[in-house]
């Protein structure tokens, strides 16, 4: 059987602000995953729109396309394509669960949350004539999930060929997260076997990894003993956690010394009254400031998150923001603007208040206002929005944030990686020409080396993340 695998690019493709090395950092995991339920007879081509050219003219017999909420509209139009080929065409991903009465008539079959018990299922029916109209998954496990068929990912394409995720889900419940409406109906976090997880490390070449799970750290046991098998591996690792769990127990010692050395943290908000509304109550009442210390002295760059445009904020939320993490050298930013995604509680609760301003689902990629806002207008929080990023971004802040660090070699990195991942666009995109980003790994893998801490403990000691997508 003829099988296509597609990941139709993201609006944000077409946007002035498009940044090609933003959309060419992370292979098509999801699709990589599913693959390998496909017999080794089916011919399969896998195509990321990120980073080629999508071909059209082929025939093949069952498409699998994966809908992100930006991506919408184009997935709907290749899946029409297809359609209109005579292909039988699948349908799954976070929008389609969110949204499977818009999805649906776009496809033969959808399918609603995770993809490694309902995609076998529906192989099995398809065998046979059977397949059904909606595949809904209840029963999730990550354990004997077969190995990822990696030598279907165009490794050379992409800065960071090894990303890889070892739980789903998250233990915690923001409203504005995509997580309980994406996991409804069963487990929402759930981690693979470590034995597993430490054997696809295994299979991974080179030195770097990027851990995509929502919350690295979010089972401590599990966490306790990847680490534990990670010891010795030689590998350097980024991946995302919350500010809890890097005060808590000892997990992120652990994980340090396994190679861990930036950490995306989702920081969000410094109003109490924004945590209670967004219900990150894992948030309340946390010293942000003793976990960003606590992760410098460990030599963890941070990739700090804010989320802009909550209730509570003002005009002031700006530049107290960006203060904060220029003072206390936070190495990369990642800015949102507060959206309501489909089927998430927060989207719920605007609706019932009339708040959804427009449901072009284009906009809804955390650079836009699609909502009524409260204490700020929406030019306010847009424009706020954007001086943000590049207040940020200046070199004389970027300076400012790398000299907070105590040795020359801190100061450095983080001038060689908040630098290196805002200030080279050109070089950026002519590796992305020449198909050459892989040759870029060596470097970042020196960026992210051992920082050997001569300070004491308390002393801050860092650098960071390098481009987390939130
Ligand atoms: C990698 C990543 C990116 C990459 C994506 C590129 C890529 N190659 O996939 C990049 C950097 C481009 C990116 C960008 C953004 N991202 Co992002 N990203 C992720 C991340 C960390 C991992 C995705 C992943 O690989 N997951 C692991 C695989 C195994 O799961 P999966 O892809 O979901 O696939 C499974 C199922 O969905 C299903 N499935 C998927 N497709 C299909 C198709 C069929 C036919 C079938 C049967 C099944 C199926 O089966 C798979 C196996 O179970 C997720 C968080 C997460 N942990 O998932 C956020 C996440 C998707 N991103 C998010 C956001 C907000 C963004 C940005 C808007 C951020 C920004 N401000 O720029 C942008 C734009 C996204 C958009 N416009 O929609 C949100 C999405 C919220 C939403 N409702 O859409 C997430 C969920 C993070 C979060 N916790 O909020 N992101
Ligand atoms: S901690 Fe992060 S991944 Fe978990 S529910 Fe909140 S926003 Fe989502």
């Amino acid at each position: 059987m003829k099988v296509k695998m597609i990941l139709p690019a993201l609006a944000e493709a077409e946007s002035p602000f498009w940044r090609p090395i933003k959309y060419s950092l992370f292979p098509p995991l999801g699709l990589a995953t599913l693959a390998a339920y496909l017999s080794p007879d089916d011919e399969i081509d896998l195509q990321d729109q990120h980073v080629e050219t999508l071909n059209l003219t082929d025939t093949p017999d069952l498409v699998l396309i994966q809908v992100y909420i930006t991506n919408a509209y184009r997935a709907y139009k290749i899946a029409d394509h297809y359609r209109a080929k005579g292909a039988y065409v699948l349908l799954g991903g976070l929008h389609v669960t969110s949204l499977p009465h818009e999805a649906a008539p776009h496809a033969d079959t959808i399918f609603l949350g995770p993809g490694e018990e309902t995609f076998p299922q529906f192989l099995r029916d398809f065998r046979v004539g059977i397949p059904k109209k909606v595949y809904s998954s209840a029963v999730r496990t990550l354990e004997k999930i077969p190995p990822i068929r990696r030598d279907l990912i165009k490794r050379e394409r992409y800065l960071v060929p090894n990303s890889i995720v070892i739980t789903r889900g998250c233990p915690h419940h923001c409203d504005f997260c995509y997580k309980d409406a994406f996991f409804e109906g069963g487990k929402s976090f759930y981690t693979q076997v470590v034995d597993d997880a430490l054997a696809e490390i295994e299979r991974l070449p080179g030195k770097h990894l990027y851990f995509l799970d929502d919350h690295l750290l979010g089972n401590a046991k599990f966490g306790a003993a990847l680490f534990e098998g990670m010891k010795g591996m030689n590998r350097v690792f980024q991946g995302a956690a919350t500010v809890g769990s890097i005060l808590r127990g000892n997990l992120i010692e652990k994980a340090a010394e396994a190679g861990l050395r930036s950490l995306f943290v989702g920081f969000e908000t410094f109003s109490t009254a924004n945590l209670n509304q967004s219900n990150k109550k894992q948030n309340l009442e946390k010293d942000y400031i003793k976990a960003v210390n606590r992760l410098h002295s460990l030599g963890i760059m941070i990739n700090g998150s804010f989320v802009f445009g909550l209730d509570d904020d003002d005009k002031d939320v700006f530049k107290r923001t960006v203060d904060w993490g220029v003072e206390n050298a936070i190495t990369t930013s990642t800015f949102h603007i507060m959206t309501p995604y489909p089927g998430t509680k927060l989207y719920k609760d605007m609706e019932k208040q009339g708040r959804i301003l427009t449901h072009n689902w284009d906009l809804y990629d955390t650079r836009n206002v699609v909502y009524k806002t409260a204490k700020l207008s929406a030019e306010e929080l847009k424009q706020g929005y954007d001086w943000a990023y590049k207040e940020f971004y200046r070199w004389e802040n970027i300076v400012k944030a790398s000299m907070a660090h105590e040795s020359h070699k801190h100061k450095l990195k983080h001038l060689l990686y908040s630098g290196g991942w805002k200030k080279f666009e050109p070089l950026w995109n002519f590796l992305i020409k020449t198909k050459s980003l892989n040759n870029m790994l060596p470097l970042l893998e020196s960026i992210l080396s051992k920082v050997k801490n001569t300070n004491s403990p308390s002393q801050p000691v860092n650098t960071t993340a390098y481009a987390n997508h939130h």
